[in-house]
């Protein structure tokens, strides 16, 4: 377990080749409902590269830490109430631009690794942006996601315009930004913002043995897979469909092609060695 401003705590799976884990990074600052200060950001940016180079992490999952709730004036459950307010203050579009170039968003988008977000209560803005930058997004009943920057004078500025189009579609997308309304998970579950919504009780255990499922793959095959349905965002279809082609054949010079392929017909679990 390593503490800071995102905790990160590692979960040992079976999984071949051996020495799998599962990471799981919580934003722990629920005293600020976890807003994104720059602190965090670092810590998250630090977490990527550690997690891209490690060939042990074969899921990422991203949550938020929530306060002591039996204090006088507990604070609401939150993912990520999107980037720190206060640090927005007084700032000139050159004073901004640097973090914004270097993004913890962009990064975890662009981790090879699949990444689930796990949201337990508000996320919102740069919060959703957060959980838009995860491959999958799982949410508890208790969860609110939102775009609210335009109340603030802004436009989501981490990928929502992009990303939240590309996932919820142009309509949904247009009404949850130039609204800035919050909508509840059943919500979000309709317009396909998430995957799944659980009851709050049974998120980490649906979050965990879905990312065990992950976890227990080809780690080279699951990379490759990432990586062709990500052309499907990226590329127009016919290109896609020819990168995905490339992809797939390129699979058969694999060992662990013929490991699954030999353990399926033996009847077999196979025993994947990751190249
Ligand atoms: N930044 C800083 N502090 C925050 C934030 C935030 N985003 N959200 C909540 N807090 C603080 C509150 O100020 C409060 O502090 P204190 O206890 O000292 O008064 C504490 O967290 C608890 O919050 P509330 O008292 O407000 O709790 P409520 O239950 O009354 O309300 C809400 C909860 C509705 C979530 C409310 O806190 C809220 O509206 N928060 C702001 C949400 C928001 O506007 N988010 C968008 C921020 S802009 C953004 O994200 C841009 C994205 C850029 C992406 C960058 C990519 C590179």
């Amino acid at each position: 377990m390593v503490e800071g401003l995102v905790t990160i705590e590692r979960i040992e799976t079976q999984t071949s080749p051996e020495g799998g884990c599962i990471e799981i990074w919580t934003l722990n600052r629920p005293d600020r409902l976890n807003a994104l200060n720059r602190a965090t950001h670092q810590e998250l940016i630090q977490a990527c590269d550690r997690a891209e180079s490690n060939d042990n992490v074969r899921v990422v999952v991203i949550t938020g830490a929530h306060s002591p709730q039996d204090t006088k004036r507990p604070k609401p459950k939150s993912f990520a109430a999107g980037a720190d307010i206060a640090e927005f203050s007084g700032k000139s579009s050159d004073d901004v631009r640097p973090f914004f170039e270097n993004n913890a968003w962009e990064k975890i988008w662009n981790l090879t690794k699949p990444t689930i977000a796990m949201v337990d209560g508000y996320a919102l803005g740069g919060g959703t942006e957060l959980a838009l930058s995860c491959d999958i997004r799982i949410a508890s009943e208790d969860s609110n996601f939102g775009q609210p920057e335009i109340n603030l004078g802004l436009i989501p500025g981490g990928g929502g315009t992009q990303r939240l189009t590309k996932i919820v579609g142009y309509g949904h997308a247009m009404e949850l930004i130039l609204t800035g309304d919050m909508i509840p998970a059943n919500r979000a579950l309709e317009i396909g913002l998430v995957n799944s919504v659980v009851p709050s009780s049974k998120l980490r255990g649906e979050v965990i043995a879905l990312a065990t499922k992950i976890a227990e793959k080809s780690p080279y095959t699951i990379k490759v897979a990432k990586r062709a349905i990500r052309s499907a965002l990226d590329l127009p279809l016919t290109q896609g469909i020819l990168a995905e082609r490339s992809e797939f054949v390129a699979l058969f010079d694999t060992e662990d092609s013929s490991i699954g392929v030999e353990a399926f017909l033996s009847k077999q679990k196979p025993e994947w060695v990751g190249k």
